[in-house]
């Protein structure tokens, strides 16, 4: 394809500033930087995303208005070691912006993970190593790039590093995690792709059992299953056009990028005439998966899968009936492969809805008239395998006004061999030889809240018994609420025996009795981070540390460790904004919530785990002046099935 038949097609109208970059646009973004800055066969696309439009420009549009597209392209010069940030205007054809990004690595791209494989399987120091365990065809090795973090080891500095963790199938379709080659980390310089060293800390022998789980392996399946079926003999009770989703009466708009996945922007609730907001934007920020073994070849072990991986670049395509049940609407994810090509994942984000048990009910004792309603919700969600491990990402919206995020954990648990007879401290022996090293996984969503409006105010409430002199009987108690008015003072942390959550308000907006209207976020499972403050990863990951953030918003400031944790020293993102203390009160904030989920595995998570849920939920909170569901129609009677009763 030619530069100018590429440049036409980039001018396809879109509907809406924020719908992601189409595929040809993408295509021409990419040939627009090759050919304005002669970039060479060296250079690696890490991202070529949206670069969205201002808030208010978005904020104010309507359709029909003119739209500007733009697209921000990381890039990574292998031959020089240097990273670009570069605009280019899709409109003008031209790059607007070139910025050369000092001593910062672009998160590992997926050619990367293919092409570091290779260079540790064709590396003679390797292959010895592996031969001194009895191993002889790398073709049945597995060699996962895990990122190399920073401890401040100075022949790391400037180099962009790869410390593999390397497996052994038993045959091509053998579950290769079943046997860890101990003790080897094949370190790689991903800019050379050469294997700079191979640490070996030792032989550990191959654990004998195989962990099989695929058809051709188990036999035995259960035969009592009946089928259930879900059916929608009219159809979903959403409508999509192009990125933007109509549900009832909730509006949401989503968008893919490589690095976060799904994000979702303009979320709103119709509530009679008015169109009320809740988000401007809303994703997963960061996540940081820390482990607790500190032996000298595990201690360096920690994934931050957003910021050092791409999440969304690892998105599985979704295959109707097994992830997701009813009648489906997919949305594909477009992003690029290190040459700047487009690659298309396809069924990348599921929506659908989901029958979710009983909504609400009362029955009058006197009288026996029942009312009870079905609760239905909207899911949209998708699926990253990261190595072993799998995340589900899910925003359920219901129809009280309720939305919900969570993550569902599956997969393989990382392994690790231990000599015969050893039972680990730091992990769980999930088969003999073979130990699942405990974890953590902790997670950090962006929601650059819109309550009614821009300007937003977060309260923290605590519920708590009432002073000596107010409490003459003992029993008072009640929900006392304080204002979090500045970055340092908007830093917290759960509290559940306080039943603690935090109120996110617009106070310029009240409901019918005279509360300002709000949003409430309730943690869910959640907990600290076991690292010490002064370990390496909680300095690259000091998010984990609060579960509250609050920040006034920045367009800037998008992740939480900063915008390029791979091999970052620390400091970045935000420690570093919150530094300053800026107000947060009555203006237009972004709210951060941390969750972690600590992992110590289980036998029944071995070959393959059960899935393990975390997450939170936003209700509204005096938002609306009564419950919003109130007009939910009864279900039809006996509909489905002639066993079925829904009244
Ligand atoms: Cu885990």
């Amino acid at each position: 394809m030619t530069i100018a038949k590429e440049r036409t097609a980039a001018t396809t109208k879109v509907s809406h500033p924020l719908e992601p970059l189409t595929p040809d646009e993408i295509t021409a973004a990419v040939a627009i930087v090759r050919e304005q800055k002669s970039l060479g066969s060296s250079v690696r696309f890490a991202s070529v995303t949206l670069k969205e439009p201002d808030k208010a420009t978005v904020l104010s549009f309507r359709p029909g208005d003119y739209i500007s597209r733009r697209a921000f392209i990381v890039l990574l010069n292998n031959a020089t070691a240097e990273t670009f940030e570069a605009v280019v205007s899709l409109s003008q054809e031209r790059v607007i912006s070139w910025e050369y990004i000092p001593n910062v690595q672009p998160p590992i791209m997926l050619d990367e993970f293919v092409e570091c494989e290779a260079a540790v399987k064709a590396s003679p120091e390797f292959q010895a190593a592996i031969a001194k365990r009895g191993i002889t065809d790398p073709d049945l090795v597995m060699v996962d790039p895990w990122s190399a973090g920073n401890y401040g080891i100075e022949d790391e500095e400037g180099v962009r590093l790869s410390r593999a963790l390397c497996w052994v199938r038993a045959n091509p379709t053998d579950h290769g995690y079943a046997r860890p080659i101990e003790g080897v980390i094949p370190v790689v310089d991903l800019n050379k792709m050469e294997v700079i060293r191979v640490e070996d800390y030792g032989v550990v022998p191959l654990p004998p059992k195989d962990g099989n789980y695929t058809p051709e392996y188990v036999k035995n399946y259960r035969t009592d299953i009946k089928p259930l079926e879900i059916v929608q003999p009219e159809g979903p009770s959403f409508e999509v056009n192009d990125h933007e989703i109509r549900w009832q009466k909730w509006k949401i708009r989503v968008g893919f990028t490589p690095r976060e996945g799904l994000v979702l922007y303009n979320v709103t609730y119709q509530d009679g005439e008015k169109e009320r907001p809740i988000f401007y934007r809303a994703s997963l920020a960061e996540m940081t998966v820390p482990y607790g073994d500190p032996q000298p070849h595990h201690y360096r072990k920690n994934a931050f899968d957003v910021g050092e991986y791409g999440i969304g670049s690892l998105a599985n395509s979704l295959t109707l009936g097994c992830d997701c049940l009813g009648v489906i609407h997919y949305f594909d994810g477009f992003i690029t492969n290190s040459k700047g090509e487009v690659a298309k994942i396809e069924n990348a984000i599921c929506l659908h809805e989901e029958d979710y048990g009983i909504l609400w009910k009362h029955m009058d004792w006197r009288t026996e008239q029942t009312e009870v309603r079905r609760s239905r919700r909207l899911v949209i969600s998708f699926i990253a395998t990261v190595g072993n491990y799998e995340y589900g990402f899910y925003w359920y919206f219901y129809q009280d006004g309720t939305i919900q995020y969570e993550v569902k954990l599956t997969g393989v648990v990382s392994t690790a061999a231990v000599v015969p007879g050893e039972v680990p401290k730091y992990g769980t022996l999930v088969a003999p030889q073979l130990s699942a090293p405990i974890h953590q996984h902790i997670f950090n969503v962006r929601m650059d809240m819109n309550i009614d409006g821009t300007n937003n105010s977060v309260y923290e409430v605590d519920i708590v018994p009432a002073k000596e002199e107010d409490n003459p009987y003992g029993n008072a108690f009640y929900a006392q609420s304080t204002l979090l008015s500045t970055e340092q003072a908007a830093q917290r942390k759960i509290d559940p025996m306080k039943g603690r959550y935090w109120k996110i308000a617009n106070p310029s907006k009240m409901n019918a009795m005279g509360y300002p209207t709000a949003y409430k976020l309730m943690p869910g499972e959640n907990t600290l981070p076991m690292a010490r403050p002064d370990a390496s990863v909680t300095k690259r990951a000091t998010y984990m540390s609060e579960h509250l953030w609050v920040t006034p918003y920045h367009p800037d400031e998008n992740f939480p460790a900063g915008d390029y944790p791979n091999q970052n020293p620390g400091g970045a993102g935000l420690p570093h904004w919150t530094a300053g203390d800026r107000p947060v009160e009555d203006t237009d904030l972004v709210v951060w919530y941390t969750f972690a989920h600590s992992h110590s595995p289980r036998a029944e998570d071995w070959p393959v785990m059960p899935v393990a849920t975390i997450g939170f939920m936003l209700k509204p909170l005096n938002f609306f002046d009564e419950n919003p569901a109130n007009d939910v129609p009864p279900s039809p009677k006996n509909h489905g099935s002639k066993h079925a009763c829904c009244q």
